[in-house]
């Protein structure tokens, strides 16, 4: 059993207009980025990406079986992307708040639940982090500046995945056992939300010096539900003053093959 390679839903990113550049004139793209698929199959995943369903196509989102699609996977990667709908944790969206995408939202607050039902473990990177951590009932920061969480910003768009900062493992996490509690690494850093009240039953793992939180698990360590805020895909080695991200995903995999 142990020997199983893992099968990986991957949850899409979502293209409503497509720059007329690309054809698909009026049609819209479902697309993952290949740096996510190459990190998961590098470390021994096979996967797939799981297509959502919008209103308008031939199928309604009631076709869409999410328990199923649970059931014929061993777990589920929610990449990055768009800011989540601040009304999802009870705030009005203020204009700092772009991007919101409700059919993304909807789609993959569906497929976690869903995963976490049937006992799949769940690893949510960025965006993904901050659907956890709202979809388990915390909140966020809609933006770390604005709101004076910090006045280092955690993304800098032009610098992209070479913009990073410094963060502290915190005692009694997973992170801990994996990395050693207390170590300090470096990561990349490409969002301007973080968790503010962390969802009940979860973990702080990792902060920033500001004290942004960077990470955060399911305490039942029975559960594997694990996000972290900065982008591991990226850490692909070529900079060797980044944080190991193959802990994290050993981790993560052998949980899947379980
Ligand atoms: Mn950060």
């Amino acid at each position: 059993m142990s020997d199983r390679v893992p099968l990986i839903a991957i949850s899409p990113r979502l293209l409503h207009q497509v720059p007329s550049e690309l054809g698909f004139r009026g049609k819209k793209l479902q697309f993952l980025e290949q740096s996510v698929s190459h990190w998961l199959s590098h470390a021994g995943a096979i996967v797939a990406m799981v297509p959502t369903i919008e209103r308008g196509g031939e199928l309604r989102r009631a076709d869409l079986d999410v328990d199923g699609i649970a059931e014929r996977f061993d777990g589920l990667f929610l990449q990055g992307g768009a800011d989540l709908d601040p009304r999802l944790y009870g705030e009005e969206p203020r204009p700092c708040t772009i991007g919101v995408d409700p059919v993304r939202d909807r789609f993959e607050l569906d497929l976690l639940r869903a995963f976490d039902r049937a006992g799949k473990p769940v690893l949510g990177i960025c965006r993904g982090m901050q659907l956890i951590n709202i979809a388990f009932g915390g909140s966020l920061h809609q933006d770390l500046l604005i709101d004076g969480v910090t006045t280092e910003s955690h993304v800098i768009s032009e610098r992209y995945d070479e913009h990073g900062h410094a963060l502290t493992i915190r005692d009694g996490g997973r992170f801990a056992d994996w990395y050693g509690a207390g170590s300090r690494f470096r990561i990349n850093s490409i969002h301007h939300q973080a968790a503010k009240v962390v969802a009940p039953g979860f973990v702080v793992e990792a902060q920033a010096d500001d004290g942004v939180i960077e990470a955060i698990s399911c305490m039942d360590r029975s559960r594997f539900v694990v996000g972290v805020q900065w982008h591991p895909e990226f850490h692909d080695g070529r900079d060797p003053q980044l944080m190991d991200r193959a802990p994290l995903m050993q981790s993560f995999l052998s949980a899947c093959s379980r």
